[in-house]
């Protein structure tokens, strides 16, 4: 179980994030924008995937116990390559770039699919895909897509509900039920979390530490 402290900053009044006690070490390594560049190593992966601004990028930051670590936009469709994170040396974190961005030229929204569904057809270390939705959303046609995409290539889809710090107990456990009727079987969870407070990031992340055989 990781003990995770929270402390204020005097200066800034922000509190204090450390990572999870099982992540010892995070480097960036790289930004991947196609698929012939991917990074060797051989280590096992797990890909953090979903439409554009459901929080990506905030979970690994609240993962990695940083604020700036994974870049951060209040603009939709910020990240657009594939960035990989090692962490402890022996495992990848990697953010994928958001879909589902209306305003994303056309020419870029079949950029994302090339590059994403290459990487996930490709990697054969890739041990699951944490799938991430607002949790005030219903999930729609191209979240579906790739729950049913992953699947096909015989992964495993993990479902992550964010932003629950939006809504009060009652309304998050109504959206839960909501979303659960439209989620296809093979999809594990969900995992309910907030990378804004850190509600629900304990199991997660254990969960994470759990895939790369990883003791909390
Ligand atoms: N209230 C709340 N806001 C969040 C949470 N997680 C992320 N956000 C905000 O949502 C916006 C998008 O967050 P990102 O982490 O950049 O989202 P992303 O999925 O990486 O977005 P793209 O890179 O565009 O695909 C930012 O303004 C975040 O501060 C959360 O748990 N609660
Ligand atoms: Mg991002």
């Amino acid at each position: 179980m990781s003990t995770r402290l929270l402390c204020l900053n005097a200066r800034s009044a922000l509190p204090v994030l450390k990572p999870f006690m099982w992540i010892k070490n995070v480097e960036f390594v790289t930004s991947v924008f196609s698929i012939g560049d991917l990074p060797g190593g051989g280590f096992p992966e797990i890909a953090f995937a979903g439409r554009s601004n459901v929080g990506k990028s905030s979970l690994l930051n609240r993962l990695f116990g940083t604020r700036k670590l994974v870049k951060v936009s209040s603009t939709p469709g910020h990240t657009q390559s594939l960035n990989f994170f090692l962490v402890n040396r022996s495992a990848y974190l990697i953010d994928l770039p958001g879909y589902g961005y209306a305003r994303a030229p056309r020419r870029v929204q079949a950029q994302w699919q090339k590059l994403v569904e290459g990487y996930l057809q490709q990697s054969s270390n890739l041990k699951g895909v944490v799938c991430i939705l607002d949790i005030r959303r219903d999930p729609d046609q191209l979240d579906l897509n790739l729950f049913h995409y992953i699947h096909f290539l015989g992964k495993e889809a993990w479902l992550v509900l964010n932003k629950a710090d939006k809504l009060k107990q009652s309304g998050i456990q109504k959206r839960i039920r909501s979303i659960g009727r439209v989620i296809p079987d093979f999809v594990h969870g969900p995992w309910t979390v907030s990378a804004r407070t850190g509600l629900g990031m304990n199991t997660l992340s254990e969960h994470l530490a759990s895939v790369f055989n990883v003791k909390t």
